[in-house]
């Protein structure tokens, strides 16, 4: 593996930790991003979800009206269970309401990476990114990408 200095430093910080997640946080305007997170994913996959929490500390609403990444597509999806089926579905923004934390999480909201085709996301991966917000503007991140549960969490993708 080439080591980069964003490796060097994950290693140097992993090491420091003890090898446990490393949880890491980014800030614009009155709205703190916590942990965003991506799950590792098979070398067939198509989609890899997105996750993380963002906390309004400010007194008026805000919204996360897009997500760029470099891929084909990037879409804000949320989760809704019929006939025992957990479908995904596209949204155009999630509202924090003031003094609110909302968790984007497996099951519920999460960004949706589409067209890996045969780049799977890999455990110590970062995936950067912006986020838009209506009224707090853009604020660039990194997602860590994590290992998978063992039981992972099963979803319906023929949606996409
Ligand atoms: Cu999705």
């Amino acid at each position: 593996m080439k080591m980069t200095r964003t490796t060097l430093i994950a290693a140097l910080a992993t090491f420091a930790l003890g090898g446990t997640a490393i949880a890491h946080s980014f800030k614009v305007g009155d709205l703190e991003v916590g942990h965003p997170m991506a799950f590792e994913t098979p070398i067939t996959a198509k989609t890899g979800g997105g996750f993380l929490t963002v906390t309004n500390n400010g007194d008026s609403a805000d919204r996360l009206i897009e997500v760029r990444a470099d891929f084909p597509k990037v879409e804000i999806h949320t989760t809704e269970m019929s006939d025992g089926v957990a479908r995904m579905m596209h949204v155009e923004a999630i509202e924090i309401a003031p003094g609110e934390t909302v968790t984007l999480q497996p099951g519920g909201y999460h960004i949706m990476f589409m067209g890996l085709n045969g780049d799977p996301f890999e455990v110590g991966e970062k995936i950067p990114a912006t986020l838009v917000f209506e009224k707090a503007g853009t604020l660039d991140l990194e997602f860590n990408v994590e290992e998978r549960p063992a039981s992972g969490e099963k979803m319906d993708h023929s949606g996409h």
